[in-house]
């Protein structure tokens, strides 16, 4: 050990803090054909069929559910486009987002 005497170094640290990714959520509604619903999925959030059926079914059941987190303006572009397709045919599909906890 030295006997040199130290002087404590400051550092400064910059918080950077991750920017909040948003949940992308499937809600259920009577009219959609579920087979519309899963070809959406499939098609806009890049599911496997299998993946979409889920999701798909868990909205079904539960009322809705929770597709994909991504960073905020891609949530929103994907659950915009979703929705559309869905107005274009006449359906009442609705896919919102919500920021992550
Ligand atoms: N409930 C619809 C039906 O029985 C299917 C459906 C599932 C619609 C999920 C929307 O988010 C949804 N045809």
């Amino acid at each position: 050990m030295s006997d040199t005497p130290t002087t404590p170094k400051t550092r400064t640290r910059t918080k950077v803090e991750r920017p909040r990714l948003h949940k992308v959520i499937l809600v259920n509604d009577d009219y959609t054909p579920r087979d519309f619903v899963t070809r959406i999925l499939k098609a806009e959030f890049r599911m496997s069929a299998e993946q979409a059926r889920k999701v798909m079914i868990t909205a079904h059941r539960k009322g809705s559910c929770v597709v994909s987190v991504y960073p905020r303006d891609v949530a929103e572009t994907k659950a915009t486009r979703a929705t559309d397709q869905g107005r274009r045919e006449g359906y009442p599909l609705l896919f919102t987002t919500e920021p992550e906890e």
